[in-house]
């Protein structure tokens, strides 16, 4: 059986749009807290291929969104890097903030793969659970958000700590990018070869990295990633999100090999449609706080977003992920308009 997301994100265009939602497995649904409260400590949570598993299905079940995305976190690459990743409850992650940049070897990438199986278990036990007309995605930070949290030694509002060290270690910062993209590659890889249809990389932090930097910064390590991947034999479909770059979606899609991007809220839709390469699959772009408000004003939203995007292949999507306040019965509605159902 094919899969309207996999063949809209390998370039075919259909009445229908393909939908999921960035963290669609969350603390907007009671039997996701239910799950949650059962396992307090995050990574062990993330660890545990049952659970991941079972939350990874919550939102398909409830819904029917065309695509699942494995329940595992972005730092689980620092966390197996030895960086005593950790999450405060009220506060977010934490982890040693790193100062020379020498904490990372290549030692430490090639021991990487035994402490993420239960991420790749978790991924086979789910694909082989999930029908075959849905897609199941697997994913990684991009290398410059991931360093963000590295240098930060947690979340950051403007991520000085990060720019700074960028700075003022020309030389330890390309080395530093250069360990964290073969991280990536392998994180990915792993997902991949354990049964991944598509992956998914996530530059959440894009728009702190200066815009002459965004080259070496933001698009040379996803060709570096995806050029470890092909070499590899893996063929597997790649979204890119370079969140908040706004302009830059220019030079980063027509510089990289990749079959998706996702475009945040802050970006037009009309000015995707028209201006970045045909080829690729737009995903996004609906504001997540709409669905709180719900009703007529998110409607619109939605309508405009599929008017905007109805001449060329795209995955409907939210332009960043989905808030824990979100009420159920928005999701229902949102899913019913961009699917057709009502007019
Ligand atoms: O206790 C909880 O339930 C915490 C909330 C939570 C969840 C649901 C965290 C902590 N991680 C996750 C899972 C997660 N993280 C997924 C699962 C699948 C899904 O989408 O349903 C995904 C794709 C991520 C990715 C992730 N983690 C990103 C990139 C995407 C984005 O939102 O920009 C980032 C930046 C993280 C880091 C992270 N994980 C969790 C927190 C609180 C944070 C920090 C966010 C910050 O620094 O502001």
């Amino acid at each position: 059986m094919s899969s309207l997301f996999l063949d809209t994100l390998s370039g075919r265009q259909s009445e229908k749009r393909p939908i999921w939602l960035m963290r669609q497995a969350g603390r907007y649904l009671a039997e996701y807290r239910a799950v949650r409260a059962s396992e307090p400590d995050f990574i062990s949570f993330c660890l545990n291929p049952e659970k991941a598993v079972e939350v990874t299905l919550q939102p398909i079940n409830r819904f029917g969104f065309d695509a699942a995305i494995i329940f595992s976190d972005i730092l689980m690459v620092p966390w197996a890097l030895d960086r005593n990743v950790r999450f405060v409850t009220g506060e977010g992650p934490k982890l040693d903030p790193m100062e020379t940049g020498g904490e990372i070897t290549e030692a430490m990438i090639a021991g990487m793969a035994p402490r993420l199986t239960p991420v790749a278990t978790a991924i086979s036990n789910c694909r082989a659970a999930l029908a075959a007309d849905k897609a199941l995605i697997g994913f990684a930070g991009a290398p410059w958000t991931i360093i963000t949290y590295l240098l930060e030694g947690g979340s950051s509002r403007d991520f000085a700590t990060a720019r700074r060290w960028m700075w003022e270690n020309d030389v330890r910062f390309d080395r530093l990018l250069d360990l964290v993209s073969q991280a990536t590659a392998d994180f990915l890889a792993l997902q991949a070869e354990a049964g991944a249809d598509a992956l998914m990389l996530f530059d959440s932090w894009a728009s702190a990295v200066p815009s002459h930097l965004r080259k070496k910064v933001v698009i040379d390590p996803v060709n570096r990633i995806t050029g470890i991947l092909r070499d590899r034999g893996i063929e597997t479909p790649l979204i890119g999100f370079p969140k908040g770059i706004g302009e830059g979606l220019i030079e980063y899609c027509n510089e990289t090999e990749l079959q998706g991007v996702g475009i945040d809220h802050g970006v037009d839709m009309r000015w995707a449609a028209a201006t970045l390469p045909s080829h690729l699959t737009l995903q996004g772009n609906l504001d997540p706080l709409s669905l709180i408000a719900g009703g007529d004003a998110m409607a619109r939203a939605i309508d405009e977003i599929l008017d905007a995007t109805s001449g060329r292949p795209h995955i409907f999507n939210l332009g960043h992920g989905i808030t824990p306040e979100t009420p159920i019965e928005h999701v229902h509605d949102l899913l019913a308009r961009a699917r057709g159902q009502v007019s």
